[in-house]
C-alpha cells in the first residue's frame, strides 16, 4: 500500500485543502489537533474501557492492552452497553469543535460550518476479523448533502499494524455506489485487483487527523497488535447545506437522548449548539409529521415519531 499524501499545519490553505481533496478525496494533516485535547479523550475512554474489563488491569490503561475474552463489537449488547458511556463523554463531543479542525473545516466548508453533533468512537479489538470496518462511502450512512466531510481522528499514534484507515484515493469521483446490505459494503471496490493499487495508508499519530469526502471510499486496516485501536470520526459540512436530521437526533429504540449524553458534562457550551441554527432538514418537519402517521409498518411510524419529538 502505498503512503497517504501529507500536509503540514504550516503548508494549509484553502487553495491546497481543496485541491487536496479534489484530487485524491483525502487529506491527512500532520500534528493538527492539541496533545492535550487529545490525550483528554485518550483518558476518559480508556477508563470506560478499564471499568468494563475489556483492558488488562495490570498496565496502564491508556496502554490499551485488551483482555483475554473481552473482544466484542456492534451489535453485541455488551458492546452497546460500554458503547453509551463511552459516547456520553464529554471530552469525545468537544474534540471536533478544537478550534485547529474547526479552521480547517471552514477552509473546506466556509465559514458557516456545521459540526455534525453525533461523533461515532470507535473502540477495535485486536486480531478480530468480524470488526474490521469494510470498504463503504460515509453519503451511504449520513444522506443529506454530498458536500460533507468527515475527520478520522485517532487518540493514539497507531501504526499500520494496528489498524488505522485506509483510503481509496480518487475514489470520490465514481460518485454514489451500489453497498451491499449484508455488512453495508461496496463489494466491487474490495474484489477487483485493478483497484489494489489506488489503496494509500500510513502509520498516523496523535493529534493528526485524516480528513476525506463523504463519496471517498475507505475502510480499515486488521488491527494485528495486542492492543486495542481506538478513533473517533466526526462529520462538517457547510450549514445551509440539507443535512439529514437522524445526523442530529437518536431514532432507534435504544433510549438515548441528548438529556441523558449530557447528564455528566461539566460546561454548556456544547449542549444542543445545533439546535441554535438555521438548518435545512431534510426529510423536513413537516414530512416528518407526514411519515410519523402514514409510514408502513408501524415501527417506522415510531422512528419518525421519536426524531420529531427530539427536534422540537
Ligand atoms: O475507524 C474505523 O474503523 C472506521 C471509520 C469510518 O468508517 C469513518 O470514519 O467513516
Amino acid at each position: 500500500m502505498r503512503a497517504f499524501h501529507e500536509v503540514s499545519g504550516s503548508e494549509l490553505s484553502p487553495a491546497v485543502l481543496q485541491s487536496e481533496l479534489r484530487a485524491r478525496g483525502y487529506v491527512l494533516v500532520r500534528d493538527l489537533l492539541n496533545k492535550k485535547a487529545v490525550d483528554a479523550a485518550l483518558t476518559d475512554v480508556t477508563r470506560v474501557l478499564s471499568q468494563a474489563g475489556w483492558l488488562q488491569p495490570e498496565h496502564d490503561s491508556t496502554n490499551r492492552l485488551a483482555a483475554a475474552g473481552a473482544a466484542c463489537g456492534d451489535p453485541d449488547p455488551a458492546f452497546k452497553r460500554v458503547y453509551q458511556q463511552v459516547f456520553n463523554l464529554e471530552s469525545l463531543h468537544r474534540l471536533p469543535h478544537e478550534p485547529s479542525l474547526r479552521k480547517v473545516m471552514t477552509m473546506l466548508a466556509g465559514e458557516e460550518v456545521l459540526v455534525h453533533p453525533k461523533p461515532i468512537g470507535r473502540l477495535i479489538f485486536p486480531n478480530c476479523e468480524r470488526l474490521v470496518t469494510h470498504a463503504h462511502q460515509d453519503f451511504e450512512f449520513m444522506g443529506g448533502d454530498t458536500e460533507f466531510y468527515t475527520a478520522w481522528i485517532p487518540l493514539h499514534d497507531c501504526p499500520i499494524e494496528m489498524g488505522p484507515l485506509r483510503i481509496l484515493e480518487a475514489s470520490h469521483r465514481r460518485g454514489v455506489l451500489h453497498h451491499e446490505r449484508d455488512n453495508l459494503h461496496v463489494p466491487e471496490i474490495q474484489e477487483t485487483a485493478a483497484v489494489a493499487d489506488g489503496w494509500v495508508g500510513s502509520h498516523v499519530y496523535a493529534g493528526d487527523v485524516l480528513i476525506f469526502h463523504s463519496l471517498t471510499v475507505h475502510a480499515a486496516s486488521p488491527n494485528l497488535t495486542d492492543q486495542m485501536r481506538l478513533s473517533i470520526d466526526c462529520r462538517f459540512q457547510d450549514a445551509r447545506r440539507i443535512i439529514n436530521p437522524s445526523n442530529l437526533v437518536f431514532a432507534g429504540e435504544s433510549g438515548k437522548s441528548w438529556e441523558k449524553t449530557y447528564a455528566g458534562w461539566t460546561s454548556d457550551d456544547l449542549k444542543f449548539y445545533w439546535k441554535k441554527l438555521p438548518l435545512t432538514l431534510q426529510p423536513s418537519k413537516a414530512d416528518l409529521v407526514v411519515f410519523a402517521e402514514t409510514a408502513e409498518p408501524a415501527t417506522k411510524r415510531a422512528r419518525y415519531l421519536r426524531m420529531l419529538s427530539q427536534l422540537d
